[in-house]
């Protein structure tokens, strides 16, 4: 989603596709010139449109990805650029052509992670191939519409748009891959100053709602309560899962065999980028003296959030190293006002303010420069030295 809160949908394709009348089509408007001369959109081109029971969208019409010449390829680097900022797409094809630059620009909404689906235009001229059409399904997993814009109403491919974006927004399973039915996990959870008054957090909400769909079982306990339970009950858990706070303490009663992250790390592996975090994390022992970390809170009003973020891991990453380092800390989605290759590293919150989306988004400049990022589960396990026991359960 785009900051206006409407959802941005890019149409790409080769010059002469019917992109512009693919767009007219789908707003039931008449604006974006047409035209059978190769190249006739030169330029970004956004429009409104509310579609009936779903989202209010914005269409990017673009300049055709096999334009040439220096003004041409000016423009494809501008089509190109659109795309980090759609939230979908529409590949238009022709002909059963689908080559290098169609390849290109499935392989770049595929890393973005941008659903997308293609439209085989003009099929009034050539239909689409079932060949084609099941080689495009199982390549990239994506609806692959046969469609003329003369003869065809809209209605399949708003279906199939809705649809994509729904699945593709359907909510994951936290730890499901990490369990089999029956399953008994722990879930550490000190109820100490910090805790609020007469509830859970959301992300111990959330895990408890997730075991249960994976027709599992939970025990909520504190610290305390760990080694009286293990021994009353005999239960060998599958997993345990504890507040990042305590992962020391809590690592220390919950026996070896079993295996034990936080609700961080399994937030972290959900949402966000966790690949880059664990290749990030242990690059704590590169910083040097002086230098700069950025502290990214997604939310402004969590306080303990606040209060680990701001003080807790500060601390803890100046005693674990012996060196001194400024923080910045940036709550919600603000910008980031220094550069970014002005910092040493940076350390996210858990997001679940924040869609994952963003989240990613917010981080992709310092991954692409390659500073090391972490987040505040991670960072905590690392500094505790259990990052190695945290994440053992997601590596097996
Ligand atoms: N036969 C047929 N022609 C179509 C169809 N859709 C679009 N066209 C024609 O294809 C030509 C190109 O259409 P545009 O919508 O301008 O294509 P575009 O992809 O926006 O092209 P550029 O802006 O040059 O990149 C026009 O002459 C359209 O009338 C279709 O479904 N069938
Ligand atoms: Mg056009």
């Amino acid at each position: 989603m785009g900051k206006d809160n409407k959802l941005h949908i890019i149409l790409l394709g080769r010059r002469n596709s019917g992109k512009s009348s693919l767009i007219n089509a789908l707003t039931g408007q008449d604006i974006a010139i047409v035209s059978d001369v190769a190249g006739t959109t030169t330029d970004l081109v956004k429009r409104s449109y509310e579609i009936p029971d779903f989202a209010s969208v914005i269409f990017i019409d673009t300049a055709g990805i096999d334009d040439s010449g220096p003004l041409g390829e000016m423009r494809v680097e501008k089509t190109r650029n659109a795309i980090s900022q759609a939230d979908m797409a529409l590949l238009v094809i022709t002909n059963n052509h689908f080559g290098e630059h169609e390849r290109q620009l499935a392989e770049q909404l595929k890393k973005s992670e941008i659903p997308f689906l293609v439209i085989h235009n003009k099929r009034d001229e050539v239909a689409l191939t079932p060949a084609l059409k099941e080689k495009l399904t199982t390549t990239y997993h994506c609806p692959v519409i046969d469609y003329s814009t003369r003869e065809d109403n809209t209605d399949l491919i708003l279906d199939a748009l809705k649809s994509t974006w729904k699945k593709d927004n359907a909510p994951k399973s936290l730890i499901g891959d990490l369990l089999s039915p029956g399953d008994i996990v722990l879930l550490i959870t000190p109820i100490d100053s910090e805790a609020p008054a007469g509830r859970l957090i959301l992300p111990q909400v959330q895990m408890i709602r997730d075991i249960l769909d994976n027709h599992c079982t939970s025990i909520v306990l504190q610290p305390e309560e760990i080694a009286p339970f293990l021994e009353k009950t005999g239960i060998r858990p599958r997993l345990a899962i504890t507040d990042s706070q305590v992962f020391k303490k809590v690592a220390a009663l919950v026996p070896p065999e079993i295996p034990l992250t936080s609700f961080s790390i399994v937030l972290a592996r959900h949402k966000g980028n966790f690949k880059a975090y664990l290749a990030g994390t242990p690059r704590i022992e590169e910083l040097k003296e002086g230098d700069r970390i950025l502290m990214l809170e997604s939310c402004s009003h969590h306080v303990s959030c606040e209060d680990i973020g701001r003080h807790k891991i500060p601390r803890w990453l100046q005693e674990y190293t012996g060196k001194n380092f400024q923080f910045d800390f940036i709550a919600g989605l603000d910008a980031i006002t220094r550069p970014i290759t002005d910092y040493a590293m940076v350390i996210q919150c858990g997001g679940c303010m924040i869609t994952g989306k963003q989240l990613k988004n917010r981080l992709q400049p310092a991954i692409d420069a390659g500073i090391p990022v972490s987040n505040y589960g991670m960072t905590i396990a690392y500094l505790h030295g259990i990052f190695r026991r945290a994440m053992k359960v997601f590596q097996d």
